[in-house]
């Protein structure tokens, strides 16, 4: 007799929702109320921010992007065969334009092809979510909209072997302090024989740090200034717009970009949802971003010590970016 074939058929997407809301409020208020003034980049990417975001991406000024996909298009597949069969974990993924790469290299390797996406925008994560099960009949999507830096016990895994995937150097908003914390957190979340891909800027003229940062047709300035926009409408805010400007310059000492929003005259600001007034002094800047710019042997010498050493990196020709691959020992 021959069997009933039993179709089982799984949803291709699934996105599970752990809302930072809680966090956004006391942060607001902490970083407003601090001398000097600060707010934390996770807060640039509502819609705006995140539409913003993929706009600066295409910006001649802004290197860091063409050049990883550059460098991805050339490492994707040795990287799987590195690697062998594993599920695609990502932090930050964005708009996952990049991720393409590493999963055109899933197909041509006829690996499974299961991607989970991690990132604190709903939006961006959900079209990009939609954009990619279009375009890979075989793709399975578990989506997590979370924080990051808090979602380790709550990442589901579906294969034995897991590639987690940090790109578009993301880690440079880190601190020093806080990237040794956070990437200590990574090896510990990884299991032996895990992967651990990380894509970060590195050292260069300052010039085209600065230039990046500084684009002509003013989108950084849109996407920081952003931030101010966002504040008014989620905590009924009247920070006015045109009283405050972009300001980006590379401090040498950090080696790092810092963005900061600047005020240009006396001000008080008040968050009605908040019961927060906020006063500046014309000059006084609210701390937005910082983008750490690195040091391959450095780098490469701090993931050896906390368990994560590097298999294989790759650079563009002009070295302006690099690629690790490091396995969790
Ligand atoms: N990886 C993509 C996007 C980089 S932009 C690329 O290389 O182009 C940074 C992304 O990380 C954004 O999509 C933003 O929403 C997300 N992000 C920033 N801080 C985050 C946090 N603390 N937790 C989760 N996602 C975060
Ligand atoms: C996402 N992050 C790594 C970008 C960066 O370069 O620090 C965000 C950005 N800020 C201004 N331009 C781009």
């Amino acid at each position: 007799m021959r069997g009933v074939g039993l179709m089982l058929s799984i949803p291709r997407l699934e996105i599970q929702d752990f809302p930072v809301a809680q966090t956004y409020r006391q942060d607001v208020v902490t970083g407003l109320s601090s001398i000097p003034k600060f707010l934390q980049p996770k807060y640039f990417y509502d819609e705006t921010g995140s539409r913003l975001f993929e706009a600066i991406c295409e910006l001649p000024e802004y290197y860091p992007t063409r050049t990883e996909a550059l460098i991805l298009q050339t490492a994707a597949v040795p990287i799987f065969q590195t690697t062998g069969p594993c599920e695609l974990v990502e932090l930050g993924s964005g708009s996952a334009t990049k991720t393409t790469y590493l999963l055109d290299a899933l197909v041509q390797l006829q690996y499974p092809l299961v991607y989970v996406p991690v990132d604190v925008s709903p939006t961006i994560l959900q079209s990009s979510a939609e954009r990619l099960l279009a375009d890979y009949p075989q793709l399975i999507v578990r989506g997590v909209v979370a924080d990051y830096e808090g979602v380790w016990a709550r990442l589901p895994r579906f294969e034995s072997r897991r590639l987690l995937v940090f790109l578009g150097s993301t880690l440079g908003n880190f601190s020093q302090a806080e990237c040794e914390t956070f990437l200590a957190k990574i090896a510990d979340s990884l299991q032996p024989q895990d992967y651990f891909l990380l894509g970060v800027d590195l050292r260069k003229a300052v010039p085209l740090l600065e230039a990046a940062y500084n684009d002509s047709q003013g989108v950084t300035a849109a996407f920081n200034l952003n931030l101010l926009a966002r504040l008014n409408r989620d905590f009924d805010g009247n920070f006015d717009l045109t009283q405050f400007e972009h300001w980006a310059f590379y401090n040498k000492q950090l080696h790092q970009i810092e963005m900061h929003l600047r005020s240009l005259c006396p001000q008080s600001v008040y968050l009605s949802k908040l019961d927060l007034t906020v006063e500046f002094a014309a000059g006084e800047t609210i701390h937005t971003e910082s983008s750490r710019k690195f040091d391959l042997t450095e780098l490469g010498g701090l993931l050896t010590e906390l368990g994560l050493p590097t298999v294989k990196v790759w650079q563009d020709p002009q070295g302006w970016f690099g690629l690790l691959l490091c396995r969790r020992t």
